[in-house]
């Protein structure tokens, strides 16, 4: 058996490779494979704070102990090694709602301490830098990134960074978004503030990924139209070692969007994709949704910015528009939970991140008989069973949650269970902005006669969506305001169709519990248990979702229920009453009886 590579690091992936094949117990004989990673920069993005916290809570408290650090945990190796296992090789330690502070001597010392950790296993750590630190921790009175002392500062305090990391990979910066400084407060634009950072950190080879999600108040305008408006007319003004960092979909990590329409729209910069591992508005830790489908839907999505042929993934993958420079990343849902990730399954969801970022090309299907065979057993029952538990799980969830197209119903602080009805002062991140539902019907005409936000996309995707005969039925509510009694392609009306796919989710979680329960005695008892009470609080929560949902569209739809929805638990004020108070942030409200 020979593995061999051009580089250490090739050599330590293709061991991992021959493991892969051994544990999946592939004819090893026989065995003979050539791999190469489609894009250079496999990302994992921790949304981690310095205090211990991960942002919202998704992914449990942090792994990254500031306070013990440099002492260096155990943990920190094992973690290196399983992200080299699946190809990463890029970690950006910090949550891009950013503090200065990292960026001081003492922080910088507890960076490179890991730094040193993650090296050998082909990890390069990258930082999240937050646009006003000169102001923060440079004494300075502006952040302006055409001031020159704004320039000189950051030149210096890169170069201050190589000292102690010599092989830092760069900055990943959140600006002007969501409240975080950035350019705008100077009246530059996005170009303006990532080129002076990528000015100087082209001498050390170090790359700035600046994100594109961005939106301002949108009380008028369609939110999802403008991260494209912002960034599209930039195309050309990034200095080359500028990657756009631009999230799947144009609102935000939904259990289904259509793509993002910046992808193939920007052919003179570099484009990477962010997708989230952790499961922020997938149930989090204890509903089981198994996300591959859900990146691959994105990654193999056509743009038809070249034509035909013209995916996601070739588009960061840089065959289709010659960039040199690639990547993805993938926030991160480890933390220092003793099974890293909060939930057996969701461990699957990093590893399908990472075979993604290697290979955008590979199945759903295969990933996740490669991450069972490994995790669980090779017995061909078990793999079988919890494979076909994986693959309907993502459906399941976007029935549950968001049918149709829906976005964004849920709770608005805490991203976990339904509140359709809420408003919040700021318009966009309500529920009720995007569901626009009215006695006529529901959804979001984004179409010529509302936002033409649909305008965004390349023809023939635009026409295909724009036209309400093409447009596919699981986007049609996200494109077009649709009448309650309007038939659909099953001859039903949007009515009973919305129905039946609420009941088909909770149809299909029972399912997979009980499919679950046929694994009893054929897998570890702890696992089992544990895998056996999420997928009975998820089924819990399915009904809520559908019950909650149904009972306040139909105030305005007037419409009973079809044959085949199970009546309500309870009542509608039930399910208002347990909506969050608004300024807590807390993973889950009110579990419901
Ligand atoms: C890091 C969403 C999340 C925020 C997150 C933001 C982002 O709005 O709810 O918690 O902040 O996305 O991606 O920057």
């Amino acid at each position: 058996m020979i593995v061999a590579s051009t580089t250490d690091i090739g050599v330590l992936y293709g061991t991992f490779a021959l493991l892969r094949a051994v544990q999946t117990q592939r004819p090893v004989s026989a065995f003979s494979m050539k791999s190469a990673p489609r894009v250079r920069r496999r990302l994992l993005d921790h949304w981690d704070n310095l205090d211990g916290t991960v942002e919202r809570g998704y992914a449990g408290r942090s792994l990254w102990d500031w306070s013990r650090l440099p002492a260096i945990s155990p943990r920190y190796r094992d973690y290196a090694r399983a992200n080299a296992s699946i190809g990463i090789n890029g970690i950006v330690l910090t949550n891009v709602n950013a503090n200065a502070k990292v960026l001081t001597p003492a922080y910088l010392a507890k960076v490179a301490a890991l730094a040193d950790v993650f090296r050998p296993y082909g990890i390069t750590v990258y930082l999240t830098a937050r646009f006003s630190a000169p102001i923060e921790i440079g004494g300075l009175t502006t952040a302006d990134p055409l001031d020159s002392r704004v320039r000189a500062w950051w030149r210096a305090k890169i170069d201050e960074i190589y000292g102690y990391v010599p092989d830092f990979g760069g900055f990943l910066v959140k600006a002007n978004s969501e409240g975080q400084p950035g350019p705008q407060d100077y009246h530059r634009s996005h170009a303006d503030g990532a080129n002076m950072f990528a000015e100087a950190l082209a001498p050390h080879h170090g790359v700035v990924m600046w994100r594109a999600f961005v939106y301002r108040s949108a009380l008028a305008e369609d939110r999802v139209r403008q991260s494209y408006d912002e960034f599209a007319p930039l195309d050309g003004h990034f200095r080359s070692n500028v990657l756009l960092q631009t999230k799947n979909g144009p609102l935000d990590f939904q259990p289904r969007e259509p793509f993002h329409p910046l992808f193939g729209a920007m052919p003179k910069t570099a484009q990477m994709i962010e997708l989230q591992i952790t499961k922020e508005y997938l149930g989090e830790d204890s509903h089981l949704v198994y996300l591959a489908p859900l990146f691959s839907e994105v990654l193999t999505a056509e743009t038809y910015a070249r034509g035909p042929g013209s995916t996601v993934g070739r588009v960061i993958d840089g065959t289709l528009q010659g960039q040199r420079e690639t990547g993805m990343a993938g926030v991160s849902n480890i933390g220092s939970d003793t099974n890293w990730t909060g939930s057996e399954f969701n461990q699957a969801n990093w590893y399908a991140y990472g075979r993604l970022a290697w290979d955008h090309g590979l199945s759903p299907d295969s990933i996740a008989d490669e991450w069972v065979r490994m995790s669980f057993s090779n017995d061909s029952t078990v793999v079988r069973t919890i494979v076909h538990i994986m693959l309907v799980s993502r459906e399941a969830a976007v029935n549950y949650m968001t049918p149709l197209g829906l976005a964004h119903l849920m709770g608005t602080n805490h991203h976990y269970g339904p509140a359709p009805w809420a408003r919040v002062t700021r318009a966009d991140w309500s529920p009720v902005y995007f569901h626009r539902a009215d006695s006529a019907g529901i959804g979001f005409d984004r179409t010529i006669t509302g936002s033409n936000a649909v305008a965004q996309y390349f023809p023939p995707v635009r026409n295909r969506y724009a036209d309400r005969a093409t447009v596919p039925e699981h986007l049609l509510l996200w494109f077009h305001h649709v009448a309650w009694t309007d038939q659909m392609r099953s001859g039903r009306t949007l009515w009973d169709e919305l129905a039946l796919h609420y009941q088909a989710g909770v149809d299909t979680v029972r399912a997979m519990r009980h499919a679950w329960s046929s694994l009893r005695g054929k897998i570890d008892d702890e696992r089992f248990t544990e895998t056996e009470r999420f997928l009975s609080i998820q089924e819990r929560e399915a009904r809520w979702w559908r019950d909650a949902v149904l009972q306040y569209f139909a105030t305005f739809s007037h419409q009973p229920l079809p044959i085949g929805v199970e009546p309500p638990a309870h009542s509608l004020s039930y399910y208002l009453a347990l909506r969050c108070p608004r300024d807590e942030h807390k993973p889950r409200c009110e579990a419901i009886p």
